[in-house]
């Protein structure tokens, strides 16, 4: 297994039905408790460790998620309620190494976290799917993306992560 794909390299569907839709929901809506579980009972130390090599610590992976997911629902709302946003692409390794995303106190993560997803649930149940066809265009890639997949890739994302913190644990008997 490669450590830094646990459950393996996002594959980004080329189209969709409902029950897709429903499914990558029910991933994201689901990512806060999983994450509280995955960390659950760690102390300083164990937060403070790489979950591989040279990567992010278990804290920089909680406060990564938030971050990301932060952007990750206002672009969905400027899906929703622009024609074509240009989104903000932003420098995930550089946002993981300030100060507060580097200190052990996931908790503000973690709460974070709990009422972002849980906003962020209710605005994507409320859409009718053909909504999850209007797009954004990404400046970096310099390309279009669809709504759904952008949410089949944060429902990956959400699980990706929470297996890095589940393989450190079995790794090191935690
Ligand atoms: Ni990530």
């Amino acid at each position: 297994m490669d450590v830094r794909y646990p459950i393996g390299k996002l594959e980004i569907p080329q189209s969709f039905n409902e029950q897709d839709v429903r499914n990558w929901i029910e991933e994201i809506k689901a990512l806060p408790k999983r994450l509280r579980e995955a960390v659950s009972g760690l102390d300083g130390e164990q937060l403070n460790t790489s979950y591989r090599e040279c990567g992010w610590t278990v804290a920089q992976v909680v406060h990564h998620l938030a971050d990301a997911h932060m952007n990750a629902f206002i672009r969905t709302k400027l899906i929703i309620t622009e024609d074509l946003p240009t989104v903000k692409p932003f420098e995930e390794n550089d946002w993981a190494e300030t100060a507060e995303a580097r200190s052990f106190p996931i908790e503000a993560s973690l709460k974070l976290l709990e009422g972002l997803h849980e906003r962020w649930g209710a605005l994507l149940e409320s859409l009718e799917p053909e909504q999850f066809q209007r797009k954004l265009y990404h400046p970096a890639l310099k390309t279009t993306m669809d709504l759904y997949k952008c949410v089949a890739m944060y429902a990956w994302h959400g699980k990706h992560h929470v297996a890095h913190i589940k393989n450190l644990r079995a790794q090191k008997g935690w």
